[in-house]
């Protein structure tokens, strides 16, 4: 496994922490749940000063962050598949306020050891960022899913991710979603966070079903926002490599580097089903009904185009 960039390799980090792992608590900062080890370090998070060339990856959780992670940093390193194989997805993109019990290293340490330009993953919403990030006018690709998608694949998630609450019963995960009673908060206030900000603070808003619908334009948009100009072979390779398909196998990718104790992909695979859609298998007509009245009310005061199906 490759290094950590702490000393210890991430594997053999894991495997020293032991039996430590649980389901942590949420705990709020500023009124936002975020997981216990995340809230009790939460001053270091917050006095985290990027460098201006760094770039920030915005979602909330489940929303397409590991594909846009592996799409940026194949973009910044050519398409090569080797250079981006070189280690696992959480230590080329550190997440940035993420807190795992000793020696595992925090996002913080990993970025300490690292030269900027780096490229950076958070799930913060928009008044927990870094003030940081804006000072330096860092460039910022925020990606959105559609709410009960995102939903779906955040349920899954957290049956197998076993460092987060437990999920509990489906119908009642749909109450806590719609309460924003779930790690990182309200996908709404999440959602509408970036999207008031996003001309103001140059942020790239992006959605997960028009990566889905056209996994090409969007990976040139990306291209551009990032001041490349790549060939078209080496953008065709990009979206290759980034497909479904290739990610699920991809041991660099799909989390497989992260033991059982954490997520265990027994219970539901991190690279689970990546549709649009997915929702439909899973609500019932009462329960579409529900959500989408109380969607409408939550939303009124805001015009993101999100689109359900494709
Ligand atoms: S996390 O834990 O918040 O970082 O998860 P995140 O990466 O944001 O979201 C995981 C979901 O994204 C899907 N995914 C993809 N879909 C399409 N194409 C590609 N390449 C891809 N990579 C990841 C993944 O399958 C999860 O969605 P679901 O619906 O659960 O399958």
């Amino acid at each position: 496994m490759e290094q950590g960039g702490v000393g210890l390799s991430f594997s053999e980090a894991i495997e020293q922490a032991g039996d430590v792992f649980h389901r942590f608590p949420l705990l709020e900062v500023r009124g936002v749940p975020l997981m216990e080890p995340i809230a009790l370090n939460w001053d270091s998070v917050a006095a985290f000063t990027p460098h201006p060339s760094d770039l920030l990856i915005s979602t909330y959780p489940k929303a397409g962050t590991t594909w846009t992670q592996e799409i940026v940093d194949l973009l910044l390193n050519n398409g090569d598949a080797d250079v981006s194989k070189r280690a696992p997805i959480t230590v080329r993109i550190p997440f940035l306020e993420i807190f795992s019990p000793p020696p595992i290293p925090s996002g913080l340490d990993l970025l300490k050891e690292m030269a900027p330009p780096r490229v950076i993953k958070t799930h913060l919403p928009f008044q927990l960022v870094p003030e940081g990030f804006w000072e330096n006018k860092c460039k910022v690709i925020y990606v959105a899913r559609n709410a009960k998608d995102n939903l779906v694949s955040y349920y899954h998630f957290d049956r197998m991710n076993l460092t987060q609450p437990e999920p509990g019963p489906w119908d009642g995960y749909i109450h806590k979603f719609m309460k924003g009673n779930l790690g990182w908060g309200s996908w709404y206030d999440h959602v509408k966070g970036y999207w008031r900000e996003r001309e103001k603070k140059n942020i790239l808003y992006l959605f997960y079903e028009d990566m889905k619908e056209n996994p090409r334009r969007e990976i040139v948009r990306i291209m551009e926002y990032l001041g490349l100009g790549l060939s078209d072979d080496v953008i065709e390779r990009v979206v290759q490599l980034t497909s479904f398909k290739v990610m699920k196998d991809n041991p660099m990718a799909n989390y497989s580097f992260m033991p059982k104790p954490v997520f265990d992909q027994s219970i539901s695979n991190f690279m689970r089903k990546g549709e649009v859609g997915d929702w439909a298998n899973h609500f019932t007509p009462e329960q579409a009904r529900m959500f989408d009245e109380d969607y409408a009310e939550q939303m009124k005061d805001t015009d993101i185009p999100f689109r359900s199906s494709i």
